[in-house]
């Protein structure tokens, strides 16, 4: 049967979108593997904030600091983490060392490197063996925003304001390109190598 819940309860189910207590502690969790890498990372937490998914960030080095990262990524599911996004550059080993201790989807940005502009973070990434997945973003700043955009699709099957709030990123995304049809009457910010 049904259980019964007060006029009160209904009442703040319906302004949380059918959810009784959405969320508040973190869903995702964003690791990367320097400070350095915050400036790419940042977009992923940007875009989490606009669609107002919870989450939290570390810096957490596949080689550097280890047994943070075995502890993190076994521990991530037991603390409510529902999805990890980890963004490294170079011999890019976090996100894939990241997945194969937790069975939480990894979502892995590659940071752009200095010497082999990204290509080594991407291939690292990417080219995890058969068992394993990381789902690879594009390098840099797209990556980082699709690995937000991304985490928020997985997490809308369960919270049905996540989803709405992805379906309205979508449709202003949309409406934004449709307002301005010609780019010669574009602003400036729309030239070539400004965006994501
Ligand atoms: C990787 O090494 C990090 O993810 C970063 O992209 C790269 C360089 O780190 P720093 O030397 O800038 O700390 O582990």
């Amino acid at each position: 049967m049904p259980k019964k819940i007060s006029k009160k309860q209904k009442r703040r189910k319906e302004q949380n979108h059918g959810e009784a207590h959405p969320a508040r502690h973190p869903l995702v969790g964003i690791i990367m593997g320097s400070s350095s890498d915050w400036e790419t990372l940042e977009h992923a937490v940007n875009t989490l904030r606009e669609l107002g998914v919870p989450h939290e960030t570390r810096v957490v080095s596949a080689h550097r600091t280890p047994d943070l990262l075995f502890e993190y990524a076994a521990g991530a599911e037991e603390r409510g983490i529902e999805v990890i996004i980890a963004g490294a550059g170079g011999a890019a080993h976090l996100p894939g060392m990241t997945a194969s201790k937790t069975v939480l989807p990894v979502l892995g940005v590659p940071v752009e490197s200095k010497a082999l502009k990204g290509l080594d973070s991407l291939l690292s990434i990417a080219q995890m063996p058969g068992g394993i997945p990381v789902g690879t973003l594009a390098i840099g700043k797209a990556g980082a925003v699709n690995s937000a955009l991304f985490a928020a699709a997985i997490l809308g099957g369960k919270y049905p304001h996540i989803r709405e709030a992805l379906r309205k990123f979508r449709t202003e995304q949309t409406n934004r390109v449709l307002a301005t049809p010609d780019p010669s009457h574009a602003a400036p910010h729309h030239k070539k190598g400004k965006s994501a």
